[in-house]
């Protein structure tokens, strides 16, 4: 197997980083693997996500296994592929630029000379960052293997979500996020963690709706764009949370959430989509979101209604920067990421 151009033995578990749920199991014997990610380019507020990875495999270690909804599932093995360093590197060096690209923005300045050329790097390692995940996630869908994509920011799943139209053919996407994600070419990056659902709904084959879920702060454009595009429905979460206040339940919308989707369901999480108390120090929080319950409910009962989870991606996971013996973030993002792992082999 190839990642990244570098030859990865499938039968090796010992992962520099540690495993995820320092789980045993080597990628040959598992039905799930979970591959990081490690990338945040162009995330425009806060950085960290990069670094949520291996801050999650930290505080993953500590979980008990056996699960409330799910049991002993995870004998059917969860794998980690090694995680990619040169990823991370190229992050590091990327995102000095961008940095420069947006302050330069920020101050009025125009797209032109070195910063249109600095732009256009970003955008070429960008791109081949995706088709480098798309590569190795269509060889492991093609061996049978179910993918967690850990991110990273949210742009760094595109790849995988186009194996996963390829392979599958028509699909629907769960997407949970304080956000639209709905920008074209966010601050001058084609791929940037604000475009992912609208480079995805351009460049995914069979990607026949989107579900959005907890969407909060979105700007006109991407209003309007939900409005037209009718594979889009978005569930805002003022009227989730009008629903709730006036009598409603929490059953009821996640009930009208699933019935928006078809028998094939790819599920988007970028992490503030719950609660900023859930994830204090991802890359721009936002007040409102589900609940870590309200989470964990929409994901049994989409499991429970028939429906495959045919894979997945959970991003913007930052540890706190101020404080590295604090593993909050990582420690509410590996439990989702479990409980994404074992409903995505309950239905499968
Ligand atoms: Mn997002």
């Amino acid at each position: 197997m190839i990642i990244n151009n570098k030859l990865f033995d499938p039968n090796d578990i010992s992962v520099s980083n540690g495993c995820y749920y320092a789980m045993p199991y080597t990628v040959q014997e598992s039905d799930l693997v979970l591959l990081s990610v490690p990338w945040d380019v162009t995330t425009s507020y806060r950085k960290g996500a990069s670094s949520g990875p291996d801050a999650i495999i930290e505080a993953s270690e500590q979980l008990d296994l056996y699960d409330h909804h799910c049991g002993k599932l995870y004998r059917r093995g969860i794998a980690t592929l090694p995680i990619d360093e040169s990823i991370l590197e190229d992050s590091r060096t990327y995102r000095r630029d961008a940095e420069r690209i947006i302050a330069h923005l920020a101050e009025g300045g125009d797209v032109k000379g070195d910063i249109a050329r600095r732009l256009e790097k970003i955008n070429t390692a960008s791109a081949e960052l995706n088709d480098n995940i798309y590569r190795l996630t269509r060889g492991l869908l093609s061996d049978g293997k179910l993918i967690g994509l850990v991110g990273g920011d949210h742009s760094t799943p595109l790849g995988y979500m186009r194996a996963i139209g390829d392979h599958h053919g028509s699909f629907g996407m769960l997407h949970i996020d304080a956000h639209a994600d709905l920008r074209d070419a966010y601050e001058g990056f084609t791929y940037s963690h604000a475009s992912i659902m609208y480079n995805a709904l351009r460049e995914v084959n069979g990607l026949a709706s989107l579900t959005q879920v907890a969407v909060r702060d979105y700007c006109e454009a991407e209003f309007s764009i939900i409005k037209k595009d009718e594979r889009i429905t978005t569930f805002f979460d003022a009227d989730m949370s009008e629903r709730l206040l006036t009598g409603g339940t929490w059953q009821a919308i996640c009930s009208d959430i699933i019935s928006a989707l078809p028998d094939k369901v790819y599920v988007s999480f970028d992490i503030d989509g719950l609660s900023p108390d859930n994830c204090p120090s991802t890359g721009t929080p936002v007040p409102g979101g589900l609940s870590f319950n309200q989470a964990v409910f929409l994901l049994d009962m989409l499991a429970k209604s028939g429906r495959t989870i045919i894979g997945f991606d959970m991003t913007e996971v930052a540890p706190n920067p101020a404080d590295a013996t604090n593993q909050w973030d990582a420690n509410v993002g590996a439990r989702l990421l479990y409980k994404l792992c074992n409903f995505t082999l309950m239905t499968n």
